[in-house]
């Protein structure tokens, strides 16, 4: 935990700063550095992933994997484009510590400073907070890496293909050759979509427990990104991958609390700190659901509602789940959401869950000023 320490006295911490909306229970998680760890899921993930980079491409990609997690507003947002009023730069999607300074939310962050400081080929591997939605597939803290590739233009103009298809086409042979190399056969497929950086956009997803399951993004790096950091006159592609959920895939791992667990019953399947390695479910214990309705009021949100949850039962929720959805001809609306509680490690009493549910509830009147039915 020194690392804590380091990050602490560089950034005075205000308790109880309105502009400030980093619970205890996120806090504490930064310097664990889960990907750091040569026998833990990520590290084995991120080692066999630089593996491939290795390999493939004589070393030339230089690694990152301790930039601190504390950024700011500039680097998470404006650095990478992303406009003024979109949603994720709000407080309801975003840790901030204080107006200026966020725990970044994604590993894009460091992209422009890299860029700045001559690096043309990296990889950025780190943890990054959201507030978010809770279910097996997503957790506040999570760790990506990002891939950047700059291109000079000998090489595209070698291919005949314009500098944006060039760059496209060489990204996703990359990205396959790099789940044939994890993984071997897997089903997976490209779509299209939409990030401020970069366009075009795709994201890959792999099918995993008879769902699709987004594991990355990338595309072609927006000019205007090149052109501000010295690089006028180049093309470059970018990623950000998912650790957790490529790994949850890759070593069986069903629910992504998982990580974070220090019981020996899960970190020393890992301990051989290889590949190959099929994670066996210590007996499962059972969920207890919990339905919770009440009138909400126009400031409500399901991620603060989750982190009230969060809050409470840590790692003992394992799922929040809308059920109920109704306006009445007053124009109230209701919401009934059905909370899963479960621990990965032990059965849980009646009691405590009963204890659980009542904090629950009492919080989300104090706190969310919701009006319970
Ligand atoms: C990004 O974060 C972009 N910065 C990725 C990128 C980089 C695109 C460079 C283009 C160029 P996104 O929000 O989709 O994109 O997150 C990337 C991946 O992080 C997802 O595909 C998913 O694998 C993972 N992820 C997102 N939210 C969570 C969560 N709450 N828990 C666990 N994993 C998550
Ligand atoms: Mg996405």
């Amino acid at each position: 935990m020194s690392m804590t320490m380091t990050y602490l006295h560089t950034f005075y911490v205000v308790r109880d700063d309105p502009t400030n909306n980093v619970p205890d229970n996120i806090f504490s998680k930064l310097g664990v550095h889960l990907h750091r760890r040569d026998q833990h899921p990520l590290g084995i993930l991120k080692n066999a992933i630089y593996e491939y980079f290795d390999t493939h491409y004589s070393n030339k990609f230089n690694k990152f994997d301790d930039l601190c997690p504390i950024v700011s507003v500039k680097q998470n947002f404006d650095d990478v484009l992303v406009p003024e009023d979109h949603v994720s730069r709000s407080y309801n999607d975003t840790y901030y510590i204080d107006p200026q300074t966020v725990l970044r939310c994604h590993t894009s962050a460091h992209q422009a400073e890299l860029l700045r400081t001559e690096y043309t080929h990296f990889l950025v591997t780190g943890d990054v907070y959201r507030r978010d939605s809770i279910d097996s597939t997503h957790y506040p803290v999570f760790h990506q890496m990002e891939g950047f590739r700059v291109f000079v233009p000998e090489e595209w103009e070698a291919s005949g293909m314009d500098a944006t298809l060039f760059a496209a086409t060489d990204l996703k042979q990359c990205l396959e050759g790099l789940a044939r190399h994890l993984f071997g056969a897997v089903e997976m497929r490209w779509v299209d979509t939409y990030f401020p950086f970069t366009n075009p956009s795709f994201e890959l997803e792999i099918y995993f427990k008879e769902k699709w399951l987004e594991v990355l993004g990338c595309g072609v790096t927006e000019q205007e990104i090149l052109k501000r950091n010295g690089k006028p006159n180049n093309v470059a592609w970018a990623f950000g991958l998912g650790l957790e959920r490529l790994a949850m895939v890759l070593f069986d791992i069903p629910d992504i609390r998982l990580f974070w667990s220090n019981d020996e019953r899960f970190t020393s399947q890992f301990s051989k700190g290889q590949l190959g390695v099929k994670f066996k479910p210590f007996s499962k214990y059972p969920p207890c659901y919990k339905d919770m309705s009440f009138w909400i009021n126009e400031s409500f949100t399901e991620n603060n509602l989750c982190e009230v949850v969060r809050g409470i039962a840590g790692d003992l929720v394992e799922e929040v789940q809308l059920i109920d959805n109704f306006t009445n001809k007053k124009g109230m609306t209701s919401h009934c959401y059905r909370i899963a509680y479960r621990s990965m490690e032990r059965s849980l009493t009646d009691e405590e869950i009963n204890d659980l549910q009542w904090k629950v509830r009492e919080q989300v009147q104090s706190k969310l000023n919701v009006v319970l039915r």
